[in-house]
């Protein structure tokens, strides 16, 4: 067993269409535990330095305007291979090509807009999963 913590975000997209119920059915039904919840309603500053590698690309200001625009859940979920495997359930990051029965490839809409609202964020190593816990559950 590998026991790991990962940080999950309910989009602000994921909130405001009423999908927090269903993706948390999703997590406990692969049977992640649920650590601790929150509601935030993400700044400027929590937002750079969660995406800070994200910084000059294109879709930076779009995406920090979205992530604004409404309150977002995030969760600290564990289990065995936490991070890897919520990012299988999520799917790719495109949810218009994401596979059928992930978050993304079931619930995702591509809007035609600059950025993908793609309902959901998961952290990619142990690494990011220790960082981004820190600044969302500081
Ligand atoms: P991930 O969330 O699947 O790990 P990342 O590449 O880390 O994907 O990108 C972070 C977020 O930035 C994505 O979830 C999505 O909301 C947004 N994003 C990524 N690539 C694009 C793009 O090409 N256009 C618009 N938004 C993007």
């Amino acid at each position: 067993m590998n026991i790991e913590e990962t940080l999950v975000l309910i989009k602000p997209d994921g909130v405001a269409r009423n999908l927090t119920g269903e993706i948390l059915r999703r997590i406990e039904a692969k049977g992640y535990q649920l650590v601790d919840v929150r509601l935030v309603q993400a700044e400027v500053d929590l937002l750079a330095q969660h995406y800070a590698e994200h910084e000059g690309k294109p879709f930076y200001e779009p995406l920090m305007d979205f992530m604004q625009s409404g309150p977002t859940v995030a969760l600290r979920i564990a289990g065995n291979r936490a991070i890897e495997g919520f990012r299988s359930l999520a799917g790719t990051t495109d949810p218009t090509t994401a596979a059928p029965g992930t978050i993304r490839g079931d619930l995702g809409r591509d809007w035609g807009l600059a950025v993908q609202q793609n309902l959901v964020h998961g952290s990619d190593s142990p690494e990011s999963a220790a960082r981004e816990l820190a600044l969302w559950f500081s």
